[in-house]
């Protein structure tokens, strides 16, 4: 990478707002600093379109597991009433499609700069501006910097030896062609069963002459059940919207499941079968986030879902050594990230299916034939990487903004430091949309994003009613926030748990949780409290 960036950039300030990513996150932030503070914003997203997640998430399968009414913007009521959800879980098509339209509504495009990929940042204290460099060689100043480029958006592949040798066809899910790809006749292997795994070997399995799928951890998956929405379903949430909106954002998850009960110990063991029989087919995250309350914070509690769920997995898989290497059994329910599904473990029954347990037999080497493991080769077309991502702080990292003293990859050496999830101490005038040690991932994202772009936009009001330039979180209250935070994961059994939650995945990233698990609408109260106090714990300048 090489930087534009100098000691001679002008002083000329040429935008109020540099906005990263246009994806759910770039898309409102646009709008709001645009339309409500009237700033001169400009938006660069990698992409060739709007989307984000949804732009380039587009393999077979590819769904949300938030009900489609609630994983929508709230901003608008307007579009709220206006938009039609199709099914109750939509799928990648029509998201995408919803977010063009919500561009294309409130004519956000012409301050969108599409293929353009910002890949450096640093903030010129003397002019109180941020100087951004793009990948086309153009560097552009703005006084603030807003990141929306996203929490799951940095792919990351494995570390195997000859994984560029394979001579066949090979797919990211995370960066999936745009063009349909016809897996039938061919010998596809997938590597990785978290959520993207999940829902692109389902699909796969259809079409495919024989799908290897190589596993290194079994998930908790439980059944979406998605269907189309009807009418009813329509007037319910198009009628009923303000108090849907409401309950939501004070609940956990950001979607109000009914029939939660405090804890799974306080009721009989036939009354706690009942309701998880009732949330797991009700389907959705009602498993987890619409049975018990203390399923996170309580072994023994999660030991009777966990139990729940394994045993459902030897229900639907008919060979009983296959059900076992797809029975999670070491790490406690909701620790990793549930994925949601339709005929998943039944995929497995399938004579075109096989599945490798690659802890019980490493991935050696790609071969320009196939994967070759500790067991022997096995001969392939295509292979399609669901491997995850850098989470949370890797979009972010990937950039790497710097400030006078320090940069974001020295600062975060030893994991995120954050105030309230959104600023950094040393980067003054830069937002993380959703960033880490905020709700983000444990919230219904498009919520999670509207409030903090909400929280910045009436702080950069605030600033301008009263004269303000440069904003920057104290060191002090950064330390508090990373404290706060992590004792509340602590007080947790996430922690407990390899997962991307805590930075697992990606070998050498330091072990720390990164989501804030204190709830939204605790989180909200905190963050509003702060704007209230004349933004306690920040410097104004
Ligand atoms: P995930 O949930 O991080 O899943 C990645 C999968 O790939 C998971 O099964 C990993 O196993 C596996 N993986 C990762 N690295 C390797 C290597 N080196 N070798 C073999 N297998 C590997 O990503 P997704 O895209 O599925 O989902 C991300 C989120 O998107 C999801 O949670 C939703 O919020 C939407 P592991 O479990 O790490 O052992």
């Amino acid at each position: 990478m090489t930087s534009n960036t100098s000691d001679s950039d002008s002083h000329q300030t040429q935008l109020d707002a540099i906005i990263i990513g246009a994806g759910f996150a770039g898309i409102y932030a646009t709008y709001s600093l645009r339309e409500k503070l009237g700033l001169k914003v400009k938006t660069f997203e990698a992409g060739g379109d709007v989307g984000g997640t949804w732009y380039w998430n587009r393999y077979p399968g590819a769904r949300c597991d938030i009900e489609s009414y609630h994983y929508s913007y709230s901003f608008s009521e307007e579009l709220q009433q206006e938009w039609q959800w199709s099914e109750r879980f939509a799928a990648q098509p029509e998201i995408l499609a919803y977010l063009n339209h919500v561009a294309d509504r409130f004519d956000l495009r012409n301050s969108m700069v599409m293929n353009t990929r910002i890949v450096g940042a640093k903030f010129d204290e003397a002019a109180c501006h941020w100087v951004v460099d793009t990948d086309d060689g153009n560097t552009q100043t703005a006084r603030y910097l807003v990141s929306g480029a996203g929490v799951l958006s940095a792919s990351t592949l494995p570390d195997v030896e000859g994984i560029n040798d394979f001579s066949g066809a090979v797919y990211l899910t995370a960066k999936w062609p745009q063009q349909e790809i016809d897996f039938s006749g061919k010998r596809v292997a997938v590597i990785g069963t978290g959520a993207s795994g999940i829902q692109v070997i389902t699909e796969v399995a259809k079409q495919a002459k024989h799908l290897t799928v190589f596993q290194r951890t079994p998930n908790y998956a439980a059944p979406i059940r998605n269907r189309p929405n009807t009418e009813q379903d329509e007037r319910e949430f198009k009628q009923h919207y303000p108090q849907i909106r409401r309950d939501a954002r004070n609940s956990f998850l950001g979607v109000n499941y009914p029939g939660m009960l405090p804890s799974a110990l306080a009721v009989s063991d036939e009354e706690r079968h009942q309701q998880y029989e009732r949330a797991y087919a009700a389907g959705g995250f009602e498993m987890f986030a619409g049975s018990f309350g203390d399923l996170i914070t309580n072994q023994e509690a999660n030991d009777t879902a966990a139990e729940f769920m394994r045993e459902k997995i030897r229900q639907r898989v008919d060979d009983p050594a296959v059900a076992d290497m797809l029975t999670p059994k070491n790490y406690a329910y909701v620790t990793k990230r549930p994925p949601l599904e339709t005929d998943y473990y039944e995929t497995y029954n399938r004579s075109n299916v096989t599945l490798v347990d690659i802890r019980a037999t490493p991935i050696e080497e790609i071969t320009p034939n196939g994967i070759r493991t500790s067991a022997g080769d096995t001969e392939l077309d295509v292979i399609i990487y669901a491997t995850g991502f850098d989470a949370m702080t890797g979009p972010l990292l990937r950039i790497n903004p710097r400030g006078e003293s320090i940069n974001l990859a020295d600062h975060w050496a030893e994991g995120p430091r954050t105030n309230l999830g959104l600023t950094v101490h040393g980067l003054p005038n830069f937002f993380a949309i959703t960033g880490p040690q905020s709700p983000s991932v444990l919230y219904n994202m498009p919520l999670a994003i509207e409030d903090h772009i909400d929280w910045l936009t009436d702080c950069i009001s605030y600033m301008q009613e009263h004269g303000y330039q440069r904003i920057e979180s104290t060191a002090e209250a950064e330390d508090n926030w990373v404290r706060h935070s992590a004792e509340i994961a602590d007080a947790t059994l996430f922690t407990g748990t390899d997962s991307w939650y805590i930075g697992a995945n990606i070998p050498g990233k330091p072990r720390v949780f990164l989501v804030y698990v204190g709830g939204a609408a605790n989180y909200r109260q905190i963050c509003a409290e702060v704007a209230q106090k004349g933004y306690e714990g920040f410097l104004l300048s």
